[in-house]
């Protein structure tokens, strides 16, 4: 099969463009390389030394004589879209490519119209550069389980059936986002249904647990490596708390710590976006996939860090911290996740597992840790009207010596 990878720079796409040239099939990558650029902009890195992507390829060539196709290319950028798409003719399409951090979307009305107007409108060029050249192919989109928000019901895969004032039906379950980047998804998941039902177009929709570790079966060296985020704009709840373990910072679940989400390890989300993209729906069809396997609230995640790091002799202690975000710190959550088990998924490695390896891999990278260690703890606040997370914004613009001063913060309210 021939698969375009859109985003394939990115924590996912790289290892998924691994993974699928590893089982033959034909892999060509598109990707602005936008995320370097943000990361930088909020003065963090890659806890993992990344390769540029000449040097990705080039690996890819001497290690296992195959050849990954890349095309440095912006999917805001309509008509040469639909030129790499006229050219490759993909089987599969597996969008990757948006802006993918809610605390970014959350720093100012700037941040929140880039994160939207860029997700969607990446969207709706992928979904009509593929009407008028590929129609035939298959659309694997990423979306977030945090597209449903955390109702008081269980939550099924996409749809539920419904009995309304003696009327039944067959509905998309309601989305109740809590971020400017959840709700570009949820923009986003109405679009791919509507070229679904307009044009047909067959469609996977992914909805994304959050994806942890360092590793995968098809990173064979570090030259493989793929990025490793651990800032507060850019790092997940779970990556940022290995990464205060390491440096022997406090552990900051945020608020009561009753926030719960489902995790995938990074090998299995590639295995299942692997499985989407080898069975793919009829034509004509339009499915969903709730992609995590084991759910956690942030203080059994902080508390797992202790319990993990403890067995490798690394100290760490847990500091409840001040909740930046607006959302429920305690709550039912019951997601359903069967789809993917029908297509023969299999969880691999278990996230207890999987965090030993990751805090082995950072102790690797320690002095890359240290080098940035003033961007890990949280400086940011959601819940401030004068919204503190315009922070970065000051120090952005003091790093390029401009006239302006970054702003000063009050004291975060009680
Ligand atoms: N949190 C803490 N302490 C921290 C950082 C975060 O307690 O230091 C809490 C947050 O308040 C939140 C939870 O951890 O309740 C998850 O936050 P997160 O930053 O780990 O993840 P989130 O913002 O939900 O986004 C991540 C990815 C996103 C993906 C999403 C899947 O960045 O791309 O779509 O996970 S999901 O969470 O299921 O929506």
């Amino acid at each position: 099969m021939k698969v375009l990878i859109a985003g394939v720079d990115g924590y996912s796409g790289w290892p998924l463009a691994l993974h699928l040239l590893q089982r033959g099939h034909t892999v060509v990558g598109v990707d602005n390389l936008v995320t370097r650029r943000r990361v930088a902009e909020v003065g963090s890195w890659s806890a993992t030394p990344i390769l540029s992507m000449p040097l990705r390829q080039k690996a890819i060539r001497d290690l296992w004589k195959k050849d990954l196709r890349f095309y440095r290319a912006d999917l805001g950028d309509f008509a040469e879209l639909r030129r790499i798409l006229r050219r490759e003719k993909p089987d599969a399409v597996v969008h990757l490519a948006e802006q993918r951090s809610a605390p970014y979307s959350m720093i100012d009305v700037h941040h929140a119209v880039e994160t939207q107007c860029q997700n969607i409108t990446s969207t709706l060029h992928l979904l009509y550069a593929m009407k008028e050249e590929t129609p035939e192919s298959h659309l694997v989109k990423m979306g977030t389980m945090g597209e449903y928000g955390t109702p008081n019901v269980d939550i099924p895969e996409g749809f539920f059936e419904i009995e309304y004032m003696g009327r039944r039906d067959r509905l998309p379950f309601p989305r109740q986002a809590s971020s400017w980047y959840h709700w570009s998804k949820v923009f986003d998941t109405g679009d791919v249904m509507l070229a679904n039902k307009l044009w047909g177009l067959r469609a996977t929709d992914v909805m994304q647990g959050v994806i942890y570790g360092t590793r995968s079966p098809d990173i064979p060296d570090d030259r493989f490596l793929t990025r490793f985020d651990f800032d507060e704009v850019w790092g997940t709840a779970l990556n940022r708390f290995c990464v205060q373990a390491i440096l022997g910072l406090p552990i900051t679940p945020y608020g009561k710590g009753g926030q719960r989400r489902g995790f995938i390890a990074l090998e299995d989300s590639i295995q299942s976006l692997r499985l989407a993209v080898e069975n793919p729906p009829a034509p004509g069809e339009y499915r969903v996939f709730n992609q995590f396997d084991e759910a956690y609230s942030v203080g059994d995640l902080a508390q797992m860090v202790v319990r993990v790091a403890g067995r490798l002799g690394i100290p760490a202690e847990v500091q409840a911290s001040y909740n930046p975000r607006v959302e429920m710190e305690e709550h039912y959550y019951n997601p359903h996740h069967e789809n993917l088990l029908q297509l023969g998924y299999r969880h691999m490695r278990t996230l207890e597992e999987s965090m030993e390896w990751i805090l082995q891999d950072l102790q690797r990278f320690r002095s890359r840790l240290e080098a940035k260690k003033h961007v890990v703890l949280p400086r940011m606040d959601f819940r401030d009207p004068d919204n503190r997370g315009r922070l970065h914004i000051g120090e952005r613009r003091a790093r390029a010596g401009a006239k302006r001063p970054g702003r000063t913060f009050r004291k975060r309210r009680k």
